[in-house]
């Protein structure tokens, strides 16, 4: 199967999964799961759902095995990006092409309905698939812990924090990327480290070289981000490319200009396939999947 195939195939089935564990619109209380539903499922690239299923192959992993945990990363993502567009946050009204969740709603459903995407988050990463006793209960406890880890105050509400705090900041590139490797990378991260743990243990080593990608990967996908937004602003409002246009932010443009930023995700790219190496073929979506979160266009 052709990456493309692949890709639309894993992204069908992370959307059926989804559908079947968020819970019906015509079960009570009808409106917080309307607003779920609503939230979750139709759009999205489904990018952590598409890197926990090119992980399993590492370990091995059954796929059915890994639809659980690549919904349970999509949840807490979604369950963010609802928080995200908050007034209290970032005041966005629009989010995958419609509008977000509070003006769909109201304010307080949209706080509810990140509370209950991260609790189901972790009840469906806590249940056990049946006729399957291979997977021990000590790896799902890994994977529960990967998952509050990636999510918590040390990892991607921690970055959050640190975002709020440097609106109309300056900051250094250290700081900057000390920002976004806990804000966007933790759970991108985790995405990898979850797919290899769903199955057969990896080495040591391979764990090493496989952490290194995971965490190389939170950051180009940052990185790439920023390089979109500016470009988007710089096509559409003629601007010259510079702080998160709507919020005052600095990025990676802010920071580097276009061209370095775009040096920096070629290098972060390089390095992405060179940790990928020792692990062959059954890296081989990975390997795509870096390459197409290097090279989309939206
Ligand atoms: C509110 C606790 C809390 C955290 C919010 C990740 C995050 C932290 C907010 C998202 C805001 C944002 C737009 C960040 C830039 C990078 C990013 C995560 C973009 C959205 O992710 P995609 O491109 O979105 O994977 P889709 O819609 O394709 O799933």
């Amino acid at each position: 199967m052709d990456f493309p195939a692949w890709m639309a195939a894993m992204q069908q089935r992370s959307e059926e999964t989804l559908d079947r564990l968020l819970p019906a619109a015509t079960i009570a209380p009808q409106r917080l799961h309307q607003a779920m539903r609503y939230a979750t499922l139709g759009a999205g690239k489904r990018v952590r759902p598409l890197l926990c299923h090119a992980a399993g192959a590492l370990s091995k992993a059954e796929p059915q095995r890994l639809d659980n945990a690549a919904a349970a990363l999509e949840l807490i993502h979604v369950y963010s990006l609802v928080h995200d567009d908050l007034p209290c946050m970032d005041d966005d009204v629009l989010r995958r092409g419609k509008p977000t969740c509070h003006v769909e709603f109201d304010e307080a459903t949209a706080l509810l309905v990140g509370d209950a995407l991260q609790s189901l988050a972790f009840q469906v990463l806590a249940e056990q698939p049946s006729g399957n006793n291979e997977h021990t209960a000590a790896r799902q406890l890994e994977m529960l812990y990967l998952l509050a880890q990636a999510a918590g105050s040390r990892g991607m509400a921690g970055g959050q924090a640190i975002d709020l705090a440097a609106v109309d900041q300056q900051l250094s590139l250290a700081e900057l990327e000390f920002m976004h490797i806990h804000k966007t990378g933790a759970l991108i991260r985790a995405a990898v480290l979850l797919g290899a743990t769903c199955g057969k243990p990896l080495t040591d080593e391979a764990r090493r070289h496989l952490d290194h990608y995971a965490k190389i990967i939170g950051l180009l996908f940052q990185v790439i981000d920023d390089i979109l937004d500016s470009e988007a602003d710089t096509a559409t409002l003629g601007k010259t490319a510079g702080k998160d246009a709507a919020h005052n932010k600095p990025t990676y443009v802010s920071l580097l200009g276009l061209s370095q930023a775009k040096a920096k995700a070629a290098e972060l790219r390089g390095e992405a396939h060179a940790a990928l190496s020792s692990f062959g073929d059954a890296a081989r979506r990975l390997t795509e999947l870096t390459d197409y979160i290097c090279d989309r266009r939206f």
